[in-house]
């Protein structure tokens, strides 16, 4: 299951994180740097504004030939397009965002908590979203870190791929993928960085390193 997710570093939108930067050129910079994969998550926007956003950002990722994720939104996943779907505990079920787009659509979902993945529903993911890995300011809404431990403990009962999100800087990158996540998801550690591109780059080398000591 695993292999069929081989990306590594996964921009998740913010654009306040961006720091009153072109929004679009923070992705794209991040995508040169090494993001292989994006999200689009704006949960300030009404419908209409963030299939606009929605519509710019698959053209970019096109461009560079990187997957784009929606967040909880069926129907501008739909219009766009998109290469996927990402929903949380307290979405869209995802059995319902299935029965919506179809079994071929992929759909990743957010493990906040070990009993999660025991909704047999919770199989239908692509992947897994380990949130949140550490506490952030960026989401306050979240229950409880799994911390490092908790994310081992994960690996071993699941096979799914393992996004980490939550407060993932480069400081601590390797460690994450060392202790079994498959991927980083990042919202700040990139977004708000002086070069997206830069950061994104770093990441990557820790990652590979992270890699290399598990
Ligand atoms: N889900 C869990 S934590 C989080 C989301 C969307 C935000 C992560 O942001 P940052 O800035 O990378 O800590
Ligand atoms: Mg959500």
């Amino acid at each position: 299951m695993t292999s069929q997710f081989p990306y590594r570093l996964y921009l998740v939108t913010d654009e306040l994180a961006c720091l009153g930067r072109d929004f679009y050129w923070v992705a794209e910079e991040a995508i040169k740097g090494g993001v292989d994969i994006v999200q689009l998550r704006e949960k300030k926007l009404d419908d209409r504004q963030f299939l606009q956003k929605a519509e710019k950002l698959k053209v970019i990722c096109d461009r560079y030939k990187v997957p784009l994720i929606i967040n909880d939104n069926v129907n501008v996943a739909q219009w766009v397009e998109a290469d996927g779907i990402h929903v949380g505990q307290s979405d869209t079920a995802i059995h319902e965002v299935q029965k919506a787009l179809g079994v071929d659509f992929p759909i990743g979902l957010s493990i906040e908590k070990m009993n999660d993945i025991k909704d047999p529903y919770s199989n239908l993911a692509w992947y897994y979203g380990v949130s949140p890995v550490f506490s952030t300011p960026t989401k306050t809404d979240t229950i409880a870190e799994w911390g490092l431990e908790g994310l081992s403990e994960l690996k071993t009962m699941s096979t799914k791929a393992l996004i980490a999100i939550g407060n993932i800087k480069i400081q601590n990158a390797a460690s994450v993928i060392a202790a079994g996540a498959d991927c980083l998801a990042v919202v700040s550690g990139i977004c708000s960085a002086e070069s997206p591109a830069k950061a994104a780059e770093l990441f990557r080398k820790e990652i590979d390193l992270g890699l290399k000591i598990r």
